[in-house]
């Protein structure tokens, strides 16, 4: 009988056990119903009386050892998993999928790339500025609306000295003051303003703003500029129309439309059956603006212009609610080209 046993051990030492299936013929033969230690013990009534009892404990030593074993085999098994830890290096890679540029993104690089072409430099600045930058240098009276708690957010209570920027006109401020004329310029940024969020207004969104100052910089230049970019745009037949308005920096001041690009001019509920589109607003720079940054306002004149980029991406790509664009929806923003 303890020469059985000992078999036994030795046989359970031997097995070498690689899958599941295997596994599962171990447990079988040593733990199942019909196992070959069962079968020892009912042999155990034939064994002398004064060896029973030694027997008796070698064969549940035994039945422990099997339970042990295959236990500590099935751990071993699911750890390297080694039937599915195979590696098949031929197998083809898992497909990468390209992401896709923002619209935002995309119409800010377009309209870099048209000002790049008739020599425009980007500038950029800081986003949180001072009262100077933001609004004296650019001829806000001290007293305009615009510096109220309620269109600006200023960093500290109680004092309105620094704010987020609510223009990127403060980083052509910079520009006046750093350069020297000739100065040829736009600054593309997200801006500010204390504004309740809806289809039509956010608390933030992206300018692009341009300056040229040089000798005799005239109205008609900052109108050919204008319907250069505008044909670069929206196309060759792209035209447009300013009409009078008032900035506190540019004198005279206008805004600019393009004609609707959806209907051909002819009415659509876009234009709002006018045949026009509001892009952009501009002027002439303020005399007193190019003071403020030291340039003589005798020799040099300019003109400036700003856009916002959501405007012009909602009329290249139709979109008509704000919020879209910074709600990271990647179903909306999936439809735009992928180009890297
Ligand atoms: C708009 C109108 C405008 C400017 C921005 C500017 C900058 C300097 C001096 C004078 Cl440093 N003007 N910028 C001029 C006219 C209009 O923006 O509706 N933007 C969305």
């Amino acid at each position: 009988m303890k020469e059985k046993i000992a078999e036994i051990v030795k046989a359970i030492s031997n097995e070498s056990v690689k899958n599941t299936e295997e596994l599962e013929r171990f447990r079988i033969k040593y733990l199942g119903s019909k196992n070959v230690i069962k079968h020892l013990f009912s042999e155990l009534k034939n064994v002398p009386n004064e060896s029973k009892k030694e027997v008796g404990q070698l064969l549940n030593g035994l039945k422990n050892h099997a339970q042990e074993q295959f236990d500590v085999i099935k751990i071993k098994l699911e750890n390297s998993s080694s039937e599915e830890s195979v590696i098949d290096t031929s197998r083809p890679g898992d497909q990468i999928e390209v992401g896709s540029r923002h619209p935002l993104s995309l119409v800010r690089s377009e309209i870099i790339e048209i000002f790049d072409r008739i020599g425009f430099t980007v500038s950029e600045g800081p986003e949180i500025e001072d009262d100077w930058h933001n609004f004296s240098a650019l001829n806000f009276p001290p007293e305009h609306p615009a510096r109220d708690m309620q269109d600006t957010f200023f960093i500290e209570k109680g004092t309105n000295e620094m704010a987020l920027r609510t223009h990127t006109s403060s980083v052509q401020v910079r520009v006046m003051e750093n350069e020297k004329p000739p100065i040829r310029t736009i600054s593309p940024g997200r801006v500010y303003r204390n504004e309740a969020i809806s289809a039509r207004a956010h608390c933030f969104f992206h300018q692009v703003e341009g300056l040229y100052i040089d000798k005799d910089v005239s109205f008609a230049d900052l109108k050919q500029t204008l319907l250069y970019f505008a044909q670069e745009m929206f196309g060759e037949k792209a035209q447009i129309r300013l009409r009078p308005s008032y900035f506190p920096f540019t004198e005279p001041s206008a805004e600019v439309d393009v004609s609707c690009t959806i209907c051909n001019s002819k009415g659509c509920n876009v234009c709002k059956y006018t045949g026009w589109l509001e892009i952009l607003g501009c002027g002439m720079v303020d005399p007193n603006v190019l003071e403020s940054s030291n340039i003589d306002s005798k020799t040099y004149s300019g003109f400036a212009f700003g856009m916002g980029v959501e405007r012009i991406a909602q009329l290249k790509y139709r979109v008509n609610d704000l919020r879209l664009y910074s709600e990271n929806d990647i179903r909306f923003l999936k439809q735009f080209t992928s180009g890297i």
